[in-house]
């Protein structure tokens, strides 16, 4: 064999095969890499997308608007809620009506039929507005026994709140129904005539338990044992001073009160036998308010306005003791039904109370006095919680000195009718 043709020999017998092989290895991984940068384009793909759709939130896994919420802020018209149905990935929920929620900015006006209405309304649900309810028969809808019928006997209708409410024939603030349940009259307000209307009487059957009051304190002269000293006995019965509790603390000094006369009928007769002018018997008064003692146990009336905390008039009496305000509401209701010119003063600036009385009979001024003019009348300011405020004056006498004394500096104080 010549060495040509060994040499072709040996060219097809190895060096082609051994090119192919090279050849397919080549192609074989040329195509692993050409897979491989197919799959890895996809994924980086695949993320940049999540952030391009929140570019807010570049969280973890595991990452909400609760647990972190300075990486996955809510849009503006969501809210931060990860339990509830339909939040996104993030926590974040949507708002939107009518998904049986109340929430952020959801209001009867905006949304009723998530915030609900109020006034008796109901909400119409295609309208998505607080409408008027229809009645078909009567207005009580709220009342859900009653929707479709009268209300019961001794019950009305309250066409504005749209509810069946109890009678109360004789306005005694006790219901027909309890009046016949308890076996008061329901066409008498005070069933067993004690005074207290049946429903502030704890016993409005009978007059209960009478118990007798004792008042005395000193009055004439400037030194003390020149003084009067003045005494009387009042006998209430327990319902009547447990009235004081629970009636409404509305109309406190010119309200009817039977035993608040019988006490101005005692001063009058006690000045009358004294042969007092108006004046002294004025200040006889006064001095009576001033012997009580305040009442420490009231004295933080912080967020509490008049009247709410103030006494009726005898609730003062009976626990001789009380706040300015107290001291004032009792002597200008008890000098009013004595045949005074009295007014309740206040003043916010200063936070007191005093009366103001327009001059009766015996009363001296020099022109320094303090007073409110009202209607044309001058209303002299008098202090009938002290004369100076130091609260150890438990007399006086008929002085020009009493007429415009106050602690107050001010001089705002303002009539007022409680
Ligand atoms: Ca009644
Ligand atoms: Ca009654
Ligand atoms: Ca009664
Ligand atoms: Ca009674």
């Amino acid at each position: 064999m010549s060495s040509s043709k060994k040499y072709f020999k040996k060219f097809f017998n190895y060096i082609i095969p051994l090119t192919i092989i090279i050849l397919l290895i080549i192609l074989f991984f040329s195509y692993q890499n050409t897979s491989n940068s197919i799959n890895g384009d996809e994924e980086k793909k695949s993320s940049w997308n999540l952030f391009e759709e929140d570019n807010s939130c570049k969280y973890n896994e595991g990452d909400t608007c609760l647990n972190a919420p300075s990486k996955c802020i809510c849009k503006e018209d969501q809210i931060c809620y990860p339990d509830r149905t339909k939040s996104d990935n993030l926590g974040c929920y949507t708002i939107v009506c009518g998904d049986g929620y109340r929430d952020k900015g959801e209001t009867s006006n905006t949304c009723c039929l998530d915030a609900g209405c109020s006034n008796g309304l109901v909400c119409d649900a295609n309208l998505n507005k607080c409408v008027k309810p229809e009645c078909s028969f009567d207005c009580c809808i709220n009342d859900l026994q009653y929707q479709d019928k009268s209300c019961p006997q001794y019950y009305t209708c309250n066409s504005l709140q749209h509810s069946c409410e109890p009678d109360d024939s004789d306005n005694d603030a006790f219901p027909d129904y309890l009046e016949i349940e308890t076996g008061t009259d329901r066409f008498n307000s005070d069933t067993d005539s004690d005074s207290v209307l049946d429903g502030y009487d704890n016993h409005p059957l009978s007059s209960y338990l009478p118990r007798t009051y004792s008042f005395d304190w000193r009055y004439g002269n400037e030194w003390l044992i020149f003084t009067k000293k003045f005494q009387f006995d009042i006998t209430l019965s327990e319902d009547v001073v447990a009235s004081y509790e629970k009636m409404p603390k509305i109309n406190l000094i010119n309200r009817d009160d039977i035993q608040l006369e019988e006490v101005a009928k005692i001063m009058n007769e006690l000045a009358n036998t004294e042969n007092y002018n108006s004046a002294d018997k004025l200040m006889m008064v006064i001095a009576f308010s001033r012997s009580f003692n305040y009442d420490y146990t009231k004295a933080d009336f912080s967020g509490k306005g008049l009247p709410d905390w103030a006494n009726f008039p005898m609730e003062t009496i009976v626990k001789k003791q009380g706040l300015c305000a107290d001291s004032t509401v009792m002597t200008s209701a008890l000098l009013r039904k004595m045949g005074y010119n009295a007014q309740y003063l206040t003043s916010i600036e200063c936070n007191h109370a005093i009366i103001g009385i327009s001059l009766v009979e015996g009363i001296t001024l020099d022109g320094t006095e303090r007073y409110i003019t009202k209607d044309g009348i001058k209303y002299y300011y008098l202090d009938p919680t002290s004369r100076d405020y130091s609260g150890n004056i438990i007399y006086s006498t008929t002085s020009k000195d009493d007429f415009g004394t106050t602690f107050c500096q001010s001089n705002d104080f303002l009539v007022r009718e409680i």
